[in-house]
């Protein structure tokens, strides 16, 4: 039985996380996701709280079929305990974290995998594109939510 842990926020749970978590599953037998708590998704992203709460991107991940136990994160330096509690042996990422600090000394513990990131899809981009319907596309929003003004030029340019 091997066993594959990832972490991540898992936010507006899209394509490119499915592929994330079918590649790694497909990686060995049992697949465990460390989902970021809303405060340590905060901290870590720096940005607002995820759209989602913590227990309902839980739900969502268990709901996964590639997923076999959802475990919480809520520190950067949990991850060597959690190879060592749950018997990993690979832990695998996207490309975005490739060489990342926050990673590689796993190499000591275990396998170490980076994934090729989807192209096109990101969380961001989601809730930049909604907000950019929003905005452009009449009766987007019910009248009476209709930001007063808006300048298009507001939005963050869109990757
Ligand atoms: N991902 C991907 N393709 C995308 C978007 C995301 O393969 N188009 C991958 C990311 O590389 C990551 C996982 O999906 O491995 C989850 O992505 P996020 O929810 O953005 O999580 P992240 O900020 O990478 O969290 O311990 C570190 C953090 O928990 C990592």
């Amino acid at each position: 039985m091997r066993r594959v842990l990832t972490y991540g926020t898992f936010d507006l749970l899209h394509w490119g996380h499915i592929r994330l978590l079918m590649r790694a599953k497909a990686l060995g037998d049992y697949l465990i996701v460390a989902a970021s708590t809303d405060e340590f998704a905060m901290r870590q992203k720096r940005v607002r709280a995820p759209y989602h709460t913590f227990s309902t991107r839980c739900d969502m991940l268990e709901a996964v079929r590639y997923v076999d136990l959802v475990i919480e994160e809520s520190t950067w330096e949990q991850k060597v305990d959690d190879i060592r509690r749950y018997h990993v042996d690979t832990v695998v990422m996207g490309s975005d974290w490739r060489g990342s600090s926050r990673f590689e000394h796993l190499r000591n513990h275990c396998e170490l995998v980076y994934l090729p990131r989807t192209p096109g899809i990101s969380t961001s981009k989601i809730r930049r594109d909604l907000l950019a319907d929003a905005v452009t596309v009449p009766g987007t929003y019910p009248h009476e939510h209709a930001p007063r003004t808006m300048q298009l030029s507001a939005l963050p340019r869109s990757t």
